[in-house]
């Protein structure tokens, strides 16, 4: 039995997590967003794909929602003190995370094979891999002009309005051979319950993927990341608002018709199944927050089911 799972960063490591105390985590393979990943004082840093190594390895900071737990600040602290760019915060052990990874690409490894390596390392069986090795960035065009990623959702707390969002390099990238044969083998495709403007869409952006999602739609099952019309985490209901999207299940439901055959949505939107139906999907109402393992566990089951 293999699960491939499209992800983002917090919500999918959990549902990962999940997944991986009801399946063995080998089964799982997660097709992660590249389009948060960045390069800052030269190092590249992909914020997703650390988030779900750090999160299956049980060291994830919880109380920050990214980095690693007992990290210290000291290079941060210094950096900040000589005026350089320390609006992102980087740790002084998740330091050393960029720091490998930007030695192999720099001597011509790719980034699912430093996502494997890092994984191997940190003791996580279920298989990492970036929607693609080739370069793909989200931006955003926002009341204050254009920006990265990082620049909208950290340097400006996801507190400005957005009029657009793109995705730099997207058509020139490829899917790598792994993602192909991920999606094409997987009994079970899942869409993560992460942000679908700009967790999701960057990694169906990659040429073939939509299609060959939509191909398997029958076996395709998403969560959604919105409950009681808001986002757990992050600017997903904003944004939804801000780009015309109906800021419900609904919503969700439309965005994920070509694509997925069911949708999960929590117990609290239950009066909305119907309009999840009327979109063209099976709705199956659960507990969809992961606030402790019993309820990450129904939903995994839920997820099997
Ligand atoms: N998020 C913040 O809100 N502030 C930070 O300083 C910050 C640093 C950071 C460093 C490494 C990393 O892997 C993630 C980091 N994040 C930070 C989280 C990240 O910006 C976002 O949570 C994701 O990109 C959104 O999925």
């Amino acid at each position: 039995f293999m699960i491939a799972v499209l992800s983002g960063g917090v919500g999918a490591a959990r549902l990962l997590r999940a997944l991986g105390g009801v399946v063995d985590p080998s089964e799982l393979t997660a097709i992660v967003n590249v389009g948060d990943d960045l390069v800052l004082h030269g190092l590249t840093i992909c914020p997703d794909l650390d988030t779900i190594t750090y999160t299956l390895a049980g060291l994830s900071n919880e109380v920050l929602g990214w980095g690693l737990t007992g990290e210290t600040w000291r290079v941060r602290d210094e950096l900040a003190a000589l005026g350089g760019e320390a609006w992102f915060s980087l740790g002084d052990r998740d330091l050393a995370t960029h720091l490998y990874r930007s030695e192999r690409l720099a001597r011509g490894a790719t980034k699912s094979e430093v996502a494997a390596e890092l994984a191997q390392h940190h003791g996580v069986t279920t298989t990492l891999l970036p929607a693609t090795d080739d370069p793909l960035a989200t931006r955003f065009t926002t009341e204050l002009g254009e920006m990265s990623f990082q620049e909208y959702f950290v340097k400006h707390h996801h507190d400005v309005v957005v009029t657009d969002i793109s995705f730099e390099g997207a058509q020139s990238a490829r899917p790598t051979a792994a993602v192909r044969e991920a999606l094409t083998s997987a009994e079970r495709i899942v869409i993560a319950p992460s942000n679908p403007l700009i967790s999701i869409e960057p990694i169906l952006r990659v040429p073939g993927i939509r299609d060959l999602v939509a191909q398997r739609r029958e076996d395709v099952v998403a969560i959604s990341p919105l409950v009681g019309g808001a986002a757990l985490k992050g600017p997903a209901d904003r944004l939804m608002r801000e780009l015309g999207h109906d800021v419900s299940v609904a919503g969700i439901a439309a965005l994920y018709a070509p694509l997925a055959a069911t949708l999960i949505i929590d117990e609290m939107d239950a009066a909305h199944a119907p309009r999840v139906e009327a979109a063209g999907l099976k709705c199956v109402v659960t507990t969809t927050v992961m606030a402790d393992p019993v309820h990450a566990r129904q939903l995994a089951q839920a997820v099997l089911a």
